[in-house]
């Protein structure tokens, strides 16, 4: 017991001089369980997020933004691919964490819980959910854990390109014809509120931060992040003279924010909590999309297996 409570106050002091931990380094089980948690959910959001846009692959206006869009999504799924690895450092498989899923015991950004009508919501998911995506994930990539820390500065750098190409079609619509431009602004009217959810409950009813701060998982609460974006989007969306669905917007002096109004937070957890609009759906797409590839995954294995006993022999 003596010896557990020694190994944690050394692990703090690590994280406190601001070392990074390495997956055979030893760490408190609930640092690793923490992690797990965070990093599977991660992982899941980046999957279940290639279905609302990949509604939109084939029905895309140009060859270019097909191109574009097609790849994006493919970046998604190579997103998904290095968490579920920087996972698997934890100690846990692919499969129990696909597992976990499937049995509603593992979670995924509340924001896939919302339908893509248009081709503007191709520009607004890009602009709004890409970008909030980098500002939380900005700060997880300076987080204590060496996998995803890491995996988190590739995906930054691809999410800054998704989050260009989402900014451009918003752009050229919003100076587009009439029709466009309501069509735009349409989407960031049904964006907005969930793009802000995305950053978790407020601190006041956030379980997890104080443990994740006081181990520089997190190094910004949900809050904190939460007004970054705010403070940044205001601005992008000037440029482009749309306006965001929230009357009592207004730049305080004091602070230098630009204070929002009141979040639905029933609606949130109503989504996480399963009935979103579209939640149904996003599951039911991941486990058929999951069993048809039961055969790839089936004949990966054999041919691993094979391979390795030849190798061996
Ligand atoms: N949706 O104590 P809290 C992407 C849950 S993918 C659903 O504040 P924490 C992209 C939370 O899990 C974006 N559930 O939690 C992909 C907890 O429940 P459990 C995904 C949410 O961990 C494709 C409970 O509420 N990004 O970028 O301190 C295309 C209490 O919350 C949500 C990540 O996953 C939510 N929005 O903070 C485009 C980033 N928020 O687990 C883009 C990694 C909270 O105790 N994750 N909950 O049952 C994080 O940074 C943090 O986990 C969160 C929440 C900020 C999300």
């Amino acid at each position: 017991m003596e010896d557990l409570a020694k190994l944690e106050q050394e692990f703090q002091a690590r994280i406190d001089r601001g070392e990074i931990i390495e997956p055979k380094d030893w760490m408190p089980e609930r640092y690793r369980k923490q992690l797990i948690r965070m990093i599977s959910q991660h992982a899941h959001s980046e999957v279940v997020g290639m279905l609302p846009e990949g509604n939109w692959i084939s029905r895309a206006p140009s060859l270019r933004r097909k191109k574009v869009l097609l790849a994006k999504v493919q970046d998604e799924a190579g997103h998904g691919l290095y968490l579920y690895c920087a996972a698997e450092t934890l100690g846990i498989s692919r499969d129990e964490m696909i597992d976990l899923l499937h049995q509603g015991k593992a979670k995924y950004s509340s924001i896939f819980n919302y339908p893509s009508l248009t081709w503007a919501d191709m520009g607004t998911i890009g602009w709004f959910v890409d970008g909030a995506a980098i500002v939380n994930q900005t700060m997880l990539a300076k987080g204590s854990y060496g996998p995803y820390a890491r995996a988190m500065i590739r995906i930054c750098k691809e999410e800054s390109f998704h989050k260009k190409q989402g900014y451009e079609i918003v752009a050229n619509m919003a100076k587009g014809t009439p029709a466009q431009r309501k069509m735009v602004q349409d989407a960031v009217n049904r964006w907005w509120w969930p793009s802000l959810m995305m950053f978790g409950p407020p601190d006041n009813n956030s379980p997890n931060s104080a443990e994740l701060l006081k181990w520089k998982v997190k190094k910004n609460t949900n809050d904190e992040l939460r007004q970054r974006f705010v403070n940044m989007t205001v601005k992008q969306a000037q440029a482009v003279k749309l306006t965001l669905p929230d009357p009592d917007l207004k730049y305080n002096e004091e602070t230098g924010n630009w204070d929002y109004g009141q979040i639905d937070w029933d609606e949130f957890w109503n989504v996480v909590k399963g009935n979103g609009p579209m939640n149904r759906e996003r599951m039911e797409a991941h486990r058929k999309a999951h069993d048809d590839g039961a055969w790839v995954r089936e004949a990966a294995r054999a041919y691993h297996a094979k391979k390795s006993g030849r190798n061996a022999a």
